[in-house]
């Protein structure tokens, strides 16, 4: 086995590797572009070395860079996860030139899977089925034309050079496909610079199956049973889950014979996937990754087996740990990726510091992969995800109940996230039912991805009630020397004791305005009065886990409520809730709207500080001048104030969030 290997990755799957290296007593090393420097896989890896700057074509592509940052460290083995480099085969090749051990299969295997038609030839020599169609080398329209006449319609147009659905065209009869072969080549030529294509059968609900693959170098290779995939959003997998609903033993075993031997007709060493898709009985190969998927959890969870372990004993020369008859499944495993997207902007990538980000202790029934930790930022270098959430139990219904509760429980703010959009996926019943197919999504987006709903009682509840609290909060801790420092109700003689009888909490949200009128009614608690006219009495408690439990009129609530200065996150029913108070009590120092900000607004750098602490400013007065994505912004009094402290100074680096400096303001009536 090796003493230290060098993980080419960065995130979770690079802090996953070096999990598994950890425990095997293998050294690890980091390579990190300037915008990881305190990543989470930078500090979980005994060494780091810099590679480049943020973009990745200068940094985790940079094969030479990282070539030579294990070579300087003494690494003997090169891992490179997912994506990235990991299945480019002259990366492969300029390892095992360099003398180091690419954890991963022989650059020929991965060049033979590359493209879709060798692939398909090879495949058919080997006995894999195929759909029916065309893959040959004659490319004459008149011919694939015929062709497609003889698979008959609907038939699918796929770029031979292709993946990932570029240059796919459905053609539904003979008319259209002359004039959709023309575009499907032209895609494919630009795309892949290649305009080959194929003509196959076109399965209109297809599910996404495929199996997981492990060969060694002694010439073993074993299956570790499926993978169902057909939750798809463009060709992005949402949910996985192992084994596949209604799989029977006898197709399993055929699926995973025709997996074994297409690995087989390649000289497959490592760990691979081979892709099917699946319509009634029948199922096709589609493509093999020649490499360890981001879904590899699920099979680790049903098998009890570690898929890096295995890696890196073939890849050191040692034989498959495990034969056939050694493996079996045991209970159901969900999987689902957790991204900074936002689901109803057509899941454009979120960028934006993870200021809480809070997720269920994990088990044996809940794993948790995260390359991420609370306080980082996700950046635009780099893909969003944020974490795997896995789940497993004895069987699918309890494993999909651990995923609800899972989502329920996981509460991200700073980032927009799609843990609602998946939470919504995992409960939706076709889903529940089982087996559904690629098009799931899309049938059910009304389901999934709801109008978003008026603002509920309930969360302008909690969100008061989480407000009347701070300020309680903060009343409490002026009574800590009297050794009542918190009591777990709020003192909702605190707030009184402010003079208050009344209170307007104004809440933005949603683009629009809510007030909540807030009522002292002496000896029965808070009154409310809602914007739609209903009062509501209000009591609350913080836990100890920091949740907050609500009793309105008498409902009881839990919830968790997070405060940044004057925005509430409510995460309740399964939901979450952004509501920022318009708060004259509490000015706005770090609202975006008042374009007075004192956080910086983007990680970037300080190019000017222009005041100093002690100083007396004017509102609209410029403090500090930051340079991010190659602008300048300035940072501006929201006020008239006092400099209290600089927390920085011309040439630093900030990240975004950072508190710049602090004021006092003139007319403090803030809280007193
Ligand atoms: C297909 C198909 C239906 N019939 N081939 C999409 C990307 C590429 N890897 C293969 N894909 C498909 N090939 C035939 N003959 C439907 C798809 C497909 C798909 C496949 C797996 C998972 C999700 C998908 C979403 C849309 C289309």
């Amino acid at each position: 086995m090796f003493d230290k290997i060098l993980i080419a990755n960065r995130g979770e799957i690079a802090c996953r590797v070096m999990a598994t290296a950890r425990r095997l007593g293998i050294r690890t090393v980091a390579v990190y572009s300037d915008a990881d420097r305190d990543a989470l896989h930078v500090a979980r890896a005994d060494e780091a070395c810099r590679i480049g700057p943020p973009p990745a074509v200068e940094s985790y592509l940079d094969g030479k860079a990282i070539i030579a940052a294990a070579l300087a460290t003494g690494a003997q083995a090169v891992h490179p996860g997912y994506g990235f480099l990991s299945e480019n085969a002259d990366f492969a090749q300029d390892c095992a030139t360099a003398g180091l051990v690419f954890v991963g299969p022989p650059a020929d295997a991965i060049r033979a899977m590359g493209s879709k038609s060798e692939a398909k030839a090879l495949m058919e020599r080997a006995s894999v089925p195929l759909v029916p169609g065309y893959h040959g080398a004659d490319q004459d329209p008149e011919l694939l034309a015929s062709e497609a006449a003889k698979i008959g319609f609907p038939v699918l147009i796929k770029a031979s050079a292709g993946g990932g659905g570029k240059g796919m065209r459905v053609v539904g009869s003979a008319g259209d496909f002359p004039a959709a072969l023309e575009s499907a080549r032209r895609e494919a030529a630009s795309s892949f610079g290649d305009e080959r294509v194929l003509v196959e059968k076109y399965l209109t609900a297809p599910r996404h199956i495929e199996v997981q693959v492990f060969a060694d170098a002694q010439g073993n290779a074993v299956h570790l049973f499926e993978r169902d995939c057909s939750v798809q959003r463009r060709h992005q997998k949402v949910v996985e889950e192992a084994p596949a609903p209604g799989m029977t033993e006898e197709r399993r075993a055929e699926m995973g014979a025709a997996a074994v031997a297409a690995a087989q007709a390649i000289g497959y060493q490592g760990a691979g996937t081979v892709e099917f898709i699946a319509e009634g009985d029948d199922f096709y190969f589609m493509e093999m990754n020649t490499r360890l998927q981001v879904e590899h959890p699920v099979t680790e969870m049903i098998t009890g087996q570690d898929l890096v372990e295995w890696q890196l004993r073939v890849a050191s020369g040692e034989a498959l740990p495990q034969s056939q008859p050694d493996l079996s499944i045991s209970g159901h495993a969900f999987e689902v990726r957790l991204y900074a997207e936002d689901p109803q902007r057509d899941f454009l990538p979120a960028t934006g510091r993870l200021h809480h980000f809070e997720t269920p202790e994990t088990s044996a029934h809940l794993r948790l992969d995260s390359g991420v930790r609370q306080g980082d930022s996700v950046t635009v270098y780099y893909d969003p995800m944020i974490a795997k959430l896995i789940v497993w139990d004895h069987d699918r219904a309890s494993a999909l109940t651990r995923l609800q509760g899972a989502l329920a429980a996981t509460h991200v703010v700073g980032v927009t996230t799609n843990t609602a959009f998946l939470h919504a996926v995992a409960s939706h019943p076709a889903f529940a039912a089982g087996g559904v197919d690629t098009g799931f999504i899309e049938r059910y987006a009304e389901d999934l991805l709801p109008a978003s709903e008026p603002l509920d009682d309930a969360v302008l509840a909690l969100a008061a009630l989480a407000e009347i609290s701070a300020v309680e909060g903060e009343a409490c801790g002026k009574a800590a020397a009297s050794g009542d420092a918190r009591s777990p109700w709020f003192r909702t003689d605190g707030w009184r004791l402010n003079g208050d009888t009344q209170r307007r909490l104004l809440f933005e949200a949603e683009g629009r305005e809510f007030a909540v009128d807030l009522r002292y009614a002496n000896g029965s608690g808070i009154e409310a009065a809602m914007p739609g006219g209903g009062v509501l009495k209000l009591r609350g408690e913080w836990r100890e886990d920091g949740s907050l439990r609500a009793d309105l009129d008498g409902r009881i609530f839990s919830a968790r409520v997070v405060q940044q200065g004057n925005d509430f996150t409510v995460f309740h029913a399964g939901a979450s809730h952004l509501l920022h108070l318009r708060d004259p009590r509490n000015p706005d120092l770090t609202g975006v709207d008042e374009g007075g900000q004192l956080t910086a607004p983007m990680s970037g750098k300080v190019v000017e500080v222009r005041v100093e602490e002690g100083e007396g400013v004017e509102q609209g007065q410029v403090l500090v001048v930051l340079e991010a994505m190659k602008m300048e912004h300035s940072i501006t009094a929201p006020q008239d104030a006092t400099v209290s402290s600089v927390f920085f100074s011309a040439g630093d680096l900030v990240e975004e969030g950072a508190e710049l400096l602090s004021l006092e303001l003139k007319d403090d009536v803030t809280r007193d």
